[in-house]
């Protein structure tokens, strides 16, 4: 579903400087040590000028010339498709991920084109949260989407119903930033009364964009500044492939028209400069900021919230490895401990039957140990008896008789 390529400039110079080295000091060196990366999303109807867009903004050809990006496995009928590269700015290292998602509207029903998107935007939060339980913060290969790009069609009229419902959609789970494709097919009254509407239609359906904010610390030029960028919202812009070299020898990335050039990096005809000015040097580190304190946190809550309720095994599984393992050796552990109290139940059970038996011969043998002794007491009282008895019947004669009967017949 998502295959990434590298772009056809893998590793750029630009040609001109896009404004990384013009970040705030702090910003600039922290991400001077670990290089600038940054992942965006454009999405919208085919040939609306994504392609083009980007590589004006980096000022590289991202996308080769004609590029379809239809290289990648059809999944219900939207395709991502991701162009990797690494572009140099005034010495300064970009690593840039664009997702392209290309089919998108491009069917006669279009209710779900949204969710192929959708499921990248999560899949890439899971895998970051799947990270975040085995690494540390350092070690952390961050694909999360930090900014998506939707191109609205440049009818004139309002948002179509494909818009709100993709906008709905996604807008809780990335910064959104809505652009007004191919703005040099309207005239400028025609823009701005189109933005406006567009506005309108945002705020009504409770869509939220990307914004930029300021405070009292900032200087009083910065927030003129982002008022300025904040009234410009959503940026009408015009990208090209082609150049033209003006009068004093300067090369300019233009629209060449019968009736006339539109520049694409001239504030007057358009707001490229705007955009990129947001995108790029003011407010790219805001953007990955909330992507990771705000959205990836509402997400990771969710889910393991969800996850709390439902118990979803699978998810728990896919989602966790450690977990997984602390639950099976939970299992394991309770299994082990039941199969233990059986055999202390088997094993008490079998001795209480030899107790018992014991006692029992026990008792048996004291029994017959009394009838023993009450039968031997019986035998020795009988035996008294007769003794007795035998003694009075044959009584010895006595001395004195017998000295008697010798006197009478003395005959010796
Ligand atoms: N008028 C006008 N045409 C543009 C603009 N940007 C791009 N185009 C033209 O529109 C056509 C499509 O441009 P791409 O950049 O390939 O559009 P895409 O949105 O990437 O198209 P898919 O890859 O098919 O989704 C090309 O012929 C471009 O030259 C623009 O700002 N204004
Ligand atoms: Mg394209």
């Amino acid at each position: 579903m998502d295959s990434t390529k590298l772009g056809a400039g893998s590793k750029a110079k630009l040609q001109t400087h896009v404004g990384l080295s013009s970040y705030p000091k702090q910003v600039y060196e922290h991400s001077l040590k670990t290089g600038f990366k940054f992942n965006m999303m454009v999405v919208g109807e085919s040939g609306l000028g994504k392609a083009t867009l980007i590589n004006s903004l980096f000022d590289t050809k991202i996308f080769a010339e004609n590029e379809d990006s239809n290289i990648v496995i059809p999944s219900k009928n939207v395709d991502i498709n991701t162009m990797s590269t690494e572009l140099l700015d005034s010495g300064v290292k970009l690593r840039l991920n664009v997702i392209e998602s290309a089919g998108f509207g491009d069917n006669i029903n279009n209710e779900d084109c949204w969710k192929p998107v959708v499921e990248n935007i999560e899949s890439r939060f899971d895998s970051y949260l799947t990270q975040e339980n085995k690494m540390p913060k350092s070690k952390i290969v961050d694909n999360r989407v930090h900014a998506l790009i939707y191109f609205i069609k440049p009818t004139g009229h309002s948002l179509r119903a494909i818009d709100i419902n993709f906008m709905k959609k996604v807008h809780s789970k990335v910064n959104l930033i809505p652009v007004v494709a191919k703005a040099d097919m309207l005239t400028q009254d025609d823009i701005a009364g189109f933005k406006q509407r567009i506005m309108a239609d945002i705020q009504m359906h409770g869509i939220n964009i990307f914004k930029p904010t300021w405070d009292s610390s900032d200087s009083s030029d910065m927030v003129i500044e982002t008022k300025e960028l904040v009234s410009k919202i959503p940026f009408a812009v015009v990208g090209s492939d082609s150049f033209m070299v003006d009068a004093n020898g300067i090369k300019r990335r233009v629209r060449v028209y019968p009736w006339g050039i539109v520049e694409v990096e001239n504030s007057a005809h358009n707001d490229f400069i705007s955009f990129r000015n947001m995108l790029v040097k003011s407010n790219m580190e805001e953007l990955k900021f909330l992507t990771d304190v705000s959205l990836y946190e509402a997400y990771r809550t969710q889910k393991l919230l969800s996850m709390g309720h439902v118990q979803d095994n699978s998810v728990f599984r896919e989602f966790n490895p450690s977990v997984l393992y602390e639950e099976e050796r939970r299992l394991q552990e309770i299994k082990m401990q039941k199969m233990e109290a059986e055999m202390n139940a088997v094993f008490m059970q079998k001795i209480q039957e030899k107790e018992s038996k014991l006692k029992q011969s026990e008792e048996e043998l004291y029994a017959r140990h009394k009838d023993m002794k009450l039968s031997l007491e019986k035998q020795r009282n009988e035996l008294e008896e007769r003794k007795k008895k035998m003694e009075t019947v044959a009584r010895p004669i006595t001395p004195m008789e017998k000295k008697t009967k010798k006197g009478l017949f003395n005959l010796s």
